[in-house]
């Protein structure tokens, strides 16, 4: 009765969590010493958790396995706190519709917080069918890095669904992230041949979407693909993304390498490989200014969560002192 089951998480709201276990959603909760725990050892979606299992009511979450990947952003409100959003994502689709949504930068910034939890990015340009120009669009987001394959669909008119399908095999987690109304949860949709998933309107003087999905929630296909639905994010800031930075921008990393001088800032010094990439068209400056850029959002927000860590200890000591 009380032996120990494995499945993973598929839901969660406020502090109810919903395990899936061969076919059953299960509702739970983690057990008291989580409480105790850092941010990210709790439960996240896709996650996979040992658990004893309660048939009258919240069984009991024993512990979180070992991750393979682990998508993480920056809060929005800036306190250098790290949200974690998803677990295991095998990949990460980067959904951008072709329409005002389709944008070079955020293409850029999820591709660096996909590679930064260990997840595969591939752009997927929804409502292909709204535009005439899917190939330079296509072309574009292709230069964003060597790293990530780009994809354009209509998922209202079932095109380029068929390429997708390479990443369907068996016991892969997908999770699909981008903006509100991009196309996200019509995709999966389309993708499972039913609707799994609600939809809702875009805004039609922006174009934005209502924020129809509310919580991260994870399917499993009959073919054994487990997909994550997520909602639309306004922002995807920089934080301990280091690593997918380094490898979205991987070619101007072996261009810096080149420049005469280690510390060469790109600027005015001579022999510097960068500029002269630029200056012979092999790498765009628009390109590499994101680079610079995305690069000190993440050590600015670095030096944020010291700033605010260094006044925790400050204050919890100052409080100790006054209750000695
Ligand atoms: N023309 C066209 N419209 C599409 C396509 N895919 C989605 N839409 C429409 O775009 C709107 C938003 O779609 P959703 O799937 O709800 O978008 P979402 O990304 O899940 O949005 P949130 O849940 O708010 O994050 C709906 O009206 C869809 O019918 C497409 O391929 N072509
Ligand atoms: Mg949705």
């Amino acid at each position: 009765m009380n032996e120990e089951k494995r499945g993973r998480i598929s839901k969660i709201r406020k502090n109810s969590f919903i395990i899936t276990f061969e076919g059953r959603e299960l509702p739970a909760k983690p057990k008291g010493s989580f409480y105790d725990a850092a941010p990210d050892a709790w439960p996240v979606v896709g996650d996979t958790v040992s658990f004893v299992e309660n048939p009258a009511g919240d069984s009991v979450i024993l512990s979180v396995c070992e991750r393979k990947t682990l998508l993480a952003r920056p809060d929005q409100a800036k306190t250098g706190v790290m949200q974690y959003m998803v677990a295991n994502a095998d990949y990460c689709f980067i959904v951008t519709a072709l329409n005002e949504d389709y944008s070079f930068n955020r293409i850029a910034r999820y591709a660096s917080v996909a590679l930064s939890g260990g997840s595969m990015p591939v752009v997927i340009l929804t409502k292909s069918d709204l535009c005439n120009n899917v190939g330079r669009y296509v072309r574009e987001a292709e230069s964003v890095s060597d790293g990530v394959r780009v994809f354009a669909v209509s998922a209202k008119y079932g095109i380029g669904l068929d390429e997708l399908k390479q990443y369907f095999v068996p016991g892969t987690t997908i999770a699909l992230m981008g903006s509100s109304g991009a196309g996200k949860s019509t995709l999966i949709n389309a993708i499972a041949g039913e609707e799994v998933m609600q939809t809702g309107e875009i805004r039609s003087d922006d174009g934005k979407g209502r924020h129809t999905t509310t919580h991260r929630q994870m399917i499993r296909l009959p073919n054994d693909v487990w997909i994550i639905d997520t909602p639309g994010m306004r922002e995807i800031g920089m934080a301990d993304a280091d690593e997918g930075i380094d490898r979205t921008f991987s070619d101007i990393l072996a261009l810096e390498s080149q420049c005469r001088f280690r510390n060469c800032r790109h600027e005015t010094e001579p022999g510097c490989a960068v500029k002269a990439a630029i200056a012979s068209g092999k790498l765009s400056k628009e390109r590499f200014e994101l680079y610079k850029n995305l690069g000190k959002e993440n050590a600015d927000h670095r030096a944020r969560k010291k700033e605010i860590s260094k006044s925790v200890k400050a204050y919890k000591k100052s409080k100790s002192r006054t209750e000695e």
